[in-house]
């Protein structure tokens, strides 16, 4: 579909001596137009582009006057869009590029969420927006073009998340003793702005070993003794939350009750012979004596 435009020329006209008589207008390389006195006219149907308009005013004695002036009809709005991007912290980087193909670039506006657009004009192609608040945020890019049409805004739409994530321990509990030494490191993790990157566990201060997203690991091999786990949990923006626990394994110290049980079975035994014994002694004696 072309697009087409209503352009109204407009004059102003005197003539000291005779008056004026009648007046004729043309487009481009159109016929001339008879407008008699007036000073308006409206060209229809104009297509974009440059044109000239033309004017020429006769007087009652058969002077005439020319003028004319050069115009370009723009229809289409301007383009711009982020052609760059970087997010910080609290900040975002944004750059752009604008394209009008008809008049021109006027002016490039930049706006942030819901505040006002901002006038970038032409000197400028990138801006900074700092000290940002956790969450959602947009930024939105449109040009103008020289004849006013304002373009389409070209969207931005990103987060700004400050906060670690939240995270608990569940297993085992802090000072806890355990009586083995393989244990199932269990913990609950979220992140309400972003999401959670991925879980790491240290055991007993050495290097940090990959969870993944999961919420539990299982440790083998622990000696007896007291154990430390630091977990650290990493959101999508790189924040951190650390939180640690301190248990004590007893995994040997099962086994010790069982041999002492086993010992004092031993020793209850052997009194018991050790008493059998004795009582025979006692009896042995006796039937010798009726026996002699
Ligand atoms: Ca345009
Ligand atoms: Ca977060």
């Amino acid at each position: 579909m072309t697009m087409l435009a209503n352009i109204t020329l407009a004059w102003t006209m005197s003539d000291a001596t005779s008056g004026v008589s009648e007046c004729q207008v043309a487009i481009d390389s159109e016929p001339w137009i008879l407008v008699g006195l007036n000073t308006s006219h409206e060209f229809a149907g104009l297509s974009e582009g440059n044109h000239t308009a033309w004017l020429n005013v006769t007087d009652r004695a058969g002077w005439f006057a020319l003028d004319n002036v050069t115009f370009m009809v723009d229809l289409t709005p301007p383009y711009a869009w982020n052609s760059m991007y970087s997010i910080g912290e609290t900040y975002v980087w944004v750059s752009w590029t604008a394209l009008d193909n008809t008049s021109g670039v006027a002016d490039v506006q930049v706006q942030l969420d819901d505040d006002s657009w901002i006038s970038m004009g032409l000197e400028k192609n990138n801006e900074t927006f700092s000290g940002l608040e956790d969450g959602n945020h947009a930024v939105r890019i449109r040009a103008v073009d020289r004849a006013g049409n304002v373009g389409p805004a070209s969207t931005l739409n990103f987060l700004i998340d400050t906060a670690p994530p939240e995270i608990a321990i569940v297993w085992p509990g802090d000072g806890q003793v355990i009586d083995s030494s393989s244990i199932t490191v269990t913990w609950m993790m979220d992140d309400a702005l972003s999401y959670v990157s991925r879980a790491e566990i240290s055991l007993d201060g050495g290097s940090f070993m990959s969870a993944g997203t999961d919420e539990s690991m299982t440790l083998e091999g622990l000696e007896d003794g007291d154990h430390t786990i630091r977990l650290r949990v990493i959101d999508a923006m790189g924040n951190t939350a650390e939180e640690t626990v301190s248990f004590v394994v007893e995994a040997e110290a099962g086994t010790s009750g069982l041999v002492i049980a086993a010992i004092a079975v031993i020793v209850i035994a052997a009194v018991l012979v050790v008493a059998y014994v004795a009582l025979r002694r006692k009896k042995t004696p006796d039937d010798g004596q009726k026996k002699t």
